[in-house]
């Protein structure tokens, strides 16, 4: 396996980064950039090349990089996050993605972020959510089809993004929040409900085989475990503070031959 995996360091800015379905709480900076160097390591450890985007220090949500791109094998897609205190994130993600892939942006009136694109094979499933608009689908729609991707949109209302809800921890294998989305258009996968405890445990991020998990829920732990999927905990309580997960904080992709 050969794995890009792109990360940004946390901005001191954190502390006042946005918030939707998580009360604001102190966040420990140094805590949280303890956090994602373990987090770093570990991708490390699994094979990704780990890239750091430039810091950007006066840009609170800046660590959570995935939520500026999607890419497929063909094309990088920059995303337009619904929230606008975050759209000039995009600047430096786009200056680095275009040393590995063509590039598209989507545009006004368009936003997308991509917390809500769930890729599963040539399937794309998108949150329509607070951040990603039917424009910003309809663009990113258009970015793939070309390239054999369908675009499957899946209304998301309980939660921030799609992939706060779902996340794939296998081959053909989900780990759902069935109470944030309507499963059904997941029917065809084989779906690990999280503990009833841990509403916001759907969060995963699948590197290869091993799935890179919160150690903060422990119970879902236990169910994918229970499943025999080969689970890293990593601590990311701090980064939760911020409404991050695991997915958000790399944007990872093959490299090219
Ligand atoms: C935000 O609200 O944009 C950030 N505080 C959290 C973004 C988390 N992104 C993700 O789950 N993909």
């Amino acid at each position: 396996m050969s794995l890009i995996a792109l990360v940004r360091d946390v901005s001191d800015a954190i502390v006042r980064c946005e918030l939707t379905h998580v009360p604001r709480a102190p966040i420990d900076v140094e805590k949280a950039r303890a956090e994602h160097r373990r987090y770093a390591s570990r991708l490390a450890a699994l094979g990704c090349k780990v890239v750091r985007l430039p810091p950007e220090p006066e840009m609170p949500d800046a660590v959570f990089v995935e939520d500026v791109a999607v890419v497929v094998d063909e094309v990088a897609i920059v995303a337009r996050p619904g929230a606008a205190s975050r759209r000039a994130e995009a600047h430096t993600m786009a200056a680095t993605l275009e040393v590995y892939r063509p590039v598209v942006s989507i545009e006004a009136p368009g936003t997308l972020e991509g917390g809500d694109v769930l890729r599963l094979g040539r399937r794309l499933f998108v949150g329509r959510s607070s951040r990603t608009n039917d424009d910003g689908i309809e663009q990113l729609r258009a970015a793939v089809a070309g390239h054999g991707y369908e675009v499957r949109v899946v209304p998301v209302t309980g939660c921030l993004h799609l992939k706060s809800a779902v996340t794939a921890v296998g081959r053909g294998r989900l780990l759902i929040n069935r109470a944030w989305i309507d499963a059904s258009a997941f029917k065809d996968a084989e779906c690990i409900d999280v503990h009833p405890l841990e509403p916001f445990a759907a969060n995963a991020l699948l590197v290869g085989d091993a799935v890179i998990h919160p150690g903060h829920f422990p119970r879902t732990r236990g169910r994918l475990e229970a499943r025999d999927v080969p689970v890293v905990a990593v601590e990311m309580e701090e980064l939760a503070k911020a409404e991050g997960g695991v997915t958000c904080c790399s944007v990872i992709f093959d490299r090219p031959a």
